[in-house]
C-alpha cells in the first residue's frame, strides 16, 4: 500500500528549471578551472538532473583568494553592522519571494517531500537569516576590571575567511546554519556543497548577489570531498572551518586542519539518539512523535530518534501501534500531494540501509513491518520497524540514516539512563513522561547536546544544537554560534593618571 493514497496522485510543485550549475567565485558564476563537471541525480529515478561544475584544489584556491580579498580590502568587514544586517534581511525577503522554485529544486535534488521543503525548510531558511541579521549590530565586547592602572577592553572581531563543508540531508538549512552567523559577524566564506545536492546553494548564492552582497563575500564551490573538501580543510589561508557530516570524515577534517594551519574547527557529526518512553506517557502521542523522530526526512537526520526505549509495561501496545503507524506511512514521489516519505538520497545510502536491515533480521530482532526496497526505480525503502532489539545489535549501535525504527525494552530509570548513554554518540535525546521529576532527572543525566521532553525535532534559530562525545564539537544556531566566528582581542591601555 506504499504510496497508493488517492490524494497522492496530484502533482503539486510548479515546474522549475536548473539555472545555475557553475561555481560562484568573486561574484561571478564560472566553470571549474579544469572544465570538468559531474552529474547530480534525481533520487526518484537515478536519472541525471544536470551537469554541475566540479571544483577541485585550484577552484578552492581561487575562491579563498576572492574571500581573502573581500575580507582584507573590504567592503564586508568594513561595512557597518547595520548595512550587513540589511543585506541579510533583503536576502530573507528574496527567499520568500522565490520559495516555490527553491522548494522544488531542493526536493528534486534531494528527494524530500515538496510540501516539507515549502512549509518547513524554506521558512526556516528565511527565519534563520532574519535571526542572525538581528545579531549583526549587537555583537559587543567588554570592559575588564584588571589590576593596575589600565583601561582594558575586549574587541570581538570576525575571524576572517571561513571554510564551510555541508552535507546533503538538509542542503538549504545547513547552508543557513553555517552562512548566517559567519556573515553576521563580518567574515567572508568559501562553502563547499555536498556532491549529491549542489543545486539550491547556487540559487541562493544568486539571491544573495541580488540582495547586495559584495563580490567575494560568499563563494560557493561544488565538488567532491577528497578533492575540493580536503583542499578547503587543509588550506593555509582559511581561518576557520565548520563541517557537518559523518564522524569518520569529521576525524579526517580535524587532521587536515591540525596539519595545516591549526584553524579552529566546529564539527556536527553522526548520532544514535535515544528516545525514552516511560510507562506514564501518553502512548498514542509518544507513538506518533517517536514515528516522526525516526522517519522524518526519510530517516536522514543526524538527530533521528533511532533507539526507541519503551517501558516494559507499555511495550507491546507501543510496538503494535508503531507498526500500524509505519504501515500507514505514505511513500512515493515527493512531488505528489499527501506524500510523507520520498526516496533515499542515493544508491550508496540505499544499499547501506538495506544492509543494516539484513543485519537486524540476522541478529534476530523481530521485523514487525517493512524490510525491503520499493519498486525498481530510484531509492525508495519501506518504512521498517524492528522490535526486540538488543543494545549490542549493530542496528542499535550504528547510525543507519534511513527509515528503520528500533524499539528496545527497559524496566527502570537507572537502567535506561545507563543504556541510553552507552554509545559513542551524544547528539540528541527524547524523554516522554508526565512526571516532572523523571523528566528533570533524566534530562540532566543524559549526555546529549539536546534533550527534547514530550516533543522531538523542535528547531528554532535561537536554540543551540551540537553534540557531546563523537557527535561533534561546538554549537550551531542561537547566540552560541557567534563564538565560532569571532576572535577576541584584549586591548590594554596604560592610563596616565594614577587611579582615583
Ligand atoms: O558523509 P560525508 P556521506 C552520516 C550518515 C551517512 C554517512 C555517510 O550516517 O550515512 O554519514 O554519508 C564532504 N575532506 N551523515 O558519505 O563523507 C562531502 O563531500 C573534506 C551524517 O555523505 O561525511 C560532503 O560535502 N570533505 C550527517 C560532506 O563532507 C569531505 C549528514 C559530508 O560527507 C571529505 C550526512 C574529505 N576527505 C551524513 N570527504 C549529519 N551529521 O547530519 C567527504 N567530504
Amino acid at each position: 500500500r506504499f504510496g497508493t493514497s488517492s490524494a497522492a496522485e496530484e502533482i503539486i510543485s510548479p515546474s522549475v528549471q536548473v539555472s545555475y550549475t557553475q561555481l560562484l567565485i568573486d561574484g561571478n558564476f564560472v566553470d571549474s578551472a579544469s572544465g570538468k563537471t559531474f552529474e547530480t541525480l534525481d533520487p526518484r529515478t537515478g536519472e541525471v538532473i544536470a551537469h554541475v561544475a566540479e571544483g577541485d584544489a585550484e577552484d578552492i584556491n581561487r575562491a579563498v583568494k576572492a574571500a581573502r580579498k573581500a575580507f582584507d580590502e573590504g567592503p564586508w568587514p568594513k561595512m557597518t553592522a547595520y548595512e550587513r544586517s540589511r543585506i541579510m534581511l533583503r536576502f530573507a525577503d528574496l527567499v520568500e519571494k522565490h520559495s516555490e522554485e527553491l522548494a522544488s529544486l531542493e526536493s528534486w535534488d534531494n528527494g524530500k517531500p515538496y510540501q516539507q521543503s515549502l512549509t518547513a525548510e524554506i521558512p526556516m531558511l528565511a527565519r534563520l537569516f532574519r535571526y542572525y541579521a538581528g545579531w549583526a549590530d549587537k555583537i559587543h565586547g567588554m570592559t575588564v576590571p584588571a589590576d593596575g592602572n589600565y583601561h582594558v577592553q575586549t574587541l570581538h572581531e570576525p575571524i576572517g575567511v571561513a571554510g564551510q563543508i555541508i552535507p546533503w540531508n538538509f542542503p538549504l538549512l545547513m547552508f543557513a546554519w553555517k552562512v548566517g552567523p559567519a556573515l553576521a559577524c563580518g567574515n567572508t566564506i568559501v562553502l563547499k556543497t555536498a556532491e549529491q545536492t549542489p543545486l539550491t546553494a547556487f540559487y541562493v548564492g544568486k539571491l544573495f548577489l541580488e540582495a547586495g552582497l559584495p563580490p567575494g563575500v560568499l563563494n560557493i564551490v561544488s565538488g567532491f570531498g577528497p578533492t575540493a573538501g580536503a583542499s578547503l580543510a587543509s588550506h593555509m589561508d582559511v581561518d576557520k572551518l565548520a563541517f557537518t557530516g559523518s564522524t569518520d570524515t569529521g576525524k579526517v577534517i580535524l587532521g587536515l586542519a591540525a596539519n595545516s594551519n591549526l584553524k579552529p574547527v566546529t564539527l556536527e557529526l553522526g548520532g544514535k539518539s535515544p528516545l525514552i518512553v516511560f510507562e506514564d506517557a501518553d502512548v498514542d502521542k509518544a507513538v506518533e512523535l517517536a514515528h516522526f523522530a525516526l522517519f522524518f526526512n526519510q530517516g536522514q537526520c543526524c538527530c533521528a530518534g533511532s533507539r526507541t526505549y519503551v517501558h516494559e509495561k507499555v511495550y507491546d501496545e507501543f510496538v503494535e501501534k508503531s507498526k500500524a503507524r509505519a504501515l500507514k506511512r505514505v511513500v512515493g514521489d515527493p512531488f505528489k500531494k499527501g506524500i510523507e516519505q520520498g526516496p533515499q538520497i542515493d544508491s550508496k545510502q540505499f544499499q547501506k540501509i538495506l544492509k543494516y536491515i539484513r543485519s537486524g533480521v540476522e541478529s534476530n530482532a523481530t521485523l514487525e513491518c517493512g524490510g525491503d526496497k520499493i519498486g525498481d526505480k530510484g531509492y525508495f525503502i519501506q518504512p521498517t520497524v524492528f522490535s526486540n532489539v538488543k543494545d549490542d545489535m549493530l542496528i542499535a549501535q550504528d547510525e543507519i540514516f534511513g527509515p528503520v525504527q528500533s524499539i528496545l525494552k527497559f524496566r527502570d530509570v537507572d537502567e535506561v539512563i545507563r543504556r541510553a548513554n552507552d554509545t559513542r554518540y551524544g547528539l540528541a535525546a527524547g524523554v516522554f513522561t508526565k512526571n516532572l521529576d523523571t523528566a528533570n532527572r533524566v534530562s540532566r543525566a543524559l549526555k546529549a547536546g539536546t534533550v527534547w521532553v514530550n516533543c522531538f525535532d523542535v528547531f528554532d534559530a535561537a536554540i543551540p544544537f551540537g553534540g557531546y562525545k563523537m557527535s561533534g564539537t561546538g554549537r550551531e544556531k542561537g547566540i552560541y554560534s557567534l563564538n565560532n566566528y569571532l576572535q577576541v582581542k584584549a586591548v590594554v591601555t596604560a592610563l596616565d593618571n594614577p587611579a582615583w
